[in-house]
């Protein structure tokens, strides 16, 4: 399992082995073997209804891509995709593809302010977006791209189609009679932006190649038995709950999935009654959940035992899973945890994102590397490789599935990659007898609230802004539902005293919900930092007593 390098690196190898990829691109990728089950449903609306099979599906992505080229888009543009999840967004995202052109995948939660951010450093020349939320997508464009980007809405029955805009459905009725695009795509072009704050600092650009994508999707089947192809009798059913925009919804279950002939049922935000009347309507197969679901699974009396009569996988991911949270569902409910099993996935968008699967009964563990993904752990302060396992240290990823960079951001890039591939994953973990692994902290600055990023920077800038502030730091506190929350410590200018909900109502309006300060503010003299000016996070940490 472990293999010296070239220069002493203590690698450890995957138990599976190394795969091989096909060269495809990862829209062709996604319905590669659709032929085999042309009039199955791949794509459902989980409220409204609406419906693709694969043939429909397929061809819609191919009339995308042809109706943006047509409307002036070129090769390599990059286009913004705001959108929660309906099967249209991921045709959207199929089609822009397609087309030849690079997505970028935006939280349809954000505010206009933070759209415009992303729409701005990710260069976009149009922007596709639904209804329900075109109105905070209009300003955030109106905002900071010309009058002529296109603007693009798919009518997702809430909310209305702002003057000026495309409707969606003309991409695919118009794009039917153009000509099929021919458009060279590589597999090693960028295919999407996802946007990651990575170890520090603020969201970044994470550019991903089809390669990467695709090669993610092989790791991951190549090691872990959990995809089924459909047969006469038999088709996954696959609520998808987790956001597209995010990488874990994206790459490693809406994707892959429809790539092995899944049937997704979208739905577009988190509603308890919603995602159980689902539930309860259709013989789920497979649940993806953050640790937030698994606590609902376990705590709502909305969910009843029958809802898992076909379930064979509930995969959780995105932040740590607590074992106690397995061992409540198994209790709760009369299922055998031989059939109806558990498994936690530990992945982050600069991998596109999976790196470890938990195959066992291991729950709190992340489990082995997956097939192709090297390994390392380099303790912090002598940057050696630990050497033997219960030691902790920095996880180093290696393989295919390793982003190109950080898009215009080299000393970010620099400081994440190193020159021969490795990823600094800004987690600390250590690894058992077995070789199963366990994440035990987070090094990086990042916050993830109920799965999500947020960037402490962003919260300290804004803090920053407000004209009694002096000085701001933000961590991460534990929260019983989300798994963290944001915490602010403010120094305040001389001669001011403002009161916490002045800043929090200050903070309110300019970033989505998820990242307010659910931790509360706490006033300090001073914020501790290292002599080059580096806030010391740990010690604020150490400092906050819950
Ligand atoms: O960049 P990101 O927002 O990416 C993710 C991806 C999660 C995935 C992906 C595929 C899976 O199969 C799956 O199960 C989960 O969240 O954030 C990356 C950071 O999130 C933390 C860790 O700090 C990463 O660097 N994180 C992700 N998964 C876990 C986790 C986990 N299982 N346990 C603890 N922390």
């Amino acid at each position: 399992r472990i293999v010296t390098g070239p220069n002493n690196e203590r690698i450890i190898m995957s138990p599976s082995g190394d795969i091989t990829y096909p060269e495809t691109l990862i829209h062709e990728f996604v319905w590669n073997n659709s032929e085999r089950y042309p009039n199955h449903i791949a794509l459902e609306c989980g409220i409204n209804g609406q419906k693709y099979t694969f043939a429909q599906a397929k061809d819609a992505t191919s009339y995308i891509g042809r109706s943006l080229r047509n409307i002036g888009l070129k090769k390599g543009d990059v286009v913004a995709l705001v959108a929660p999840n309906f099967p249209d967004t991921i045709l959207s995202f199929l089609g822009i593809l397609s087309g030849g052109f690079t997505v970028t995948t935006v939280n349809p939660m954000y505010t206009a302010e933070e759209m415009m951010t992303q729409l701005l450093k990710a260069n976009a020349k149009a922007v596709i977006t639904s209804t329900s939320v075109a109105s905070t997508a209009l300003a955030a464009k109106r905002a900071c791209l010309s009058h002529e980007t296109p603007f693009i809405v798919i009518d997702d029955k809430t909310g209305s189609m702002p003057e000026g805009s495309i409707p969606f459905s003309d991409l695919i009725t118009r794009g039917k009679s153009l000509p099929p695009v021919n458009s060279d795509t590589t597999c090693d072009d960028v295919a999407i932006l996802p946007f990651s704050s990575g170890t520090t600092g603020l969201p970044k650009g994470v550019m991903l190649r089809h390669r990467n994508l695709v090669s993610n999707i092989m790791m991951v089947q190549s090691s872990v038995d959990i995809f089924q192809f459909p047969t006469s009798t038999f088709q996954e059913v696959v609520p998808a709950i987790l956001p597209f925009f995010h990488i874990y919804g994206m790459n490693a279950v809406i994707l892959p999935r429809l790539a092995f002939g899944a049937k997704i049922i979208t739905i577009p935000k988190f509603v308890p009654e919603i995602f159980t009347d689902i539930l309860q309507k259709n013989k789920v197969t497979a649940l993806f959940c953050v640790p937030p679901i698994v606590l609902f699974l376990t705590a709502s009396s909305l969910v009843k035992n029958h809802h898992f009569d076909h379930v064979h996988l509930i995969m959780s991911g995105a932040a740590p899973l607590a074992k106690t949270d397995v061992d409540r569902f198994y209790e709760k409910y009369n299922v055998d945890s031989k059939i109806c099993q558990f498994r936690q996935g530990y992945g982050l968008t600069e991998s596109s994102p999976v790196n470890f699967i938990e195959l066992g009964e291991k729950y709190s563990s992340i489990g082995k590397n997956i097939a192709s993904c090297q390994v390392r752990l380099v303790d912090v302060t002598t940057q050696k490789d630990v050497s033997t396992s219960g030691q902790t240290g920095e996880l180093w990823i290696k393989g295919p599935h390793v982003m190109k960079g950080y898009l215009n951001d080299e000393d970010a890039t620099k400081n994440t990659l190193t020159e021969d591939g490795w990823l600094k994953t800004g987690d600390i973990a250590y690894y058992d007898e077995d070789f199963d692994f366990y994440i035990t902290d987070r090094l990086k600055e990042l916050i993830k609230v109920k799965g999500f990023q947020v960037p402490p920077a962003e919260l300290e800038a804004l803090l920053r802004m407000h004209p009694d502030v002096e000085e701001a730091a933000v961590i991460g506190i534990p929260h019983e539902r989300y798994g963290e929350v944001p915490k602010a410590f403010v120094v305040v200018k001389k001669s001011k005293n403002p009161m916490e909900n002045d800043i929090k109502n200050f903070i309110k309006g300019k970033v989505s919900d998820y990242k307010q300060l659910r931790g509360g503010i706490t006033f300090v003299d001073n914020i501790p930092k290292n002599p080059s000016g580096k806030i010391l996070r740990s010690k604020l940490k150490q400092s906050y007593k819950p």
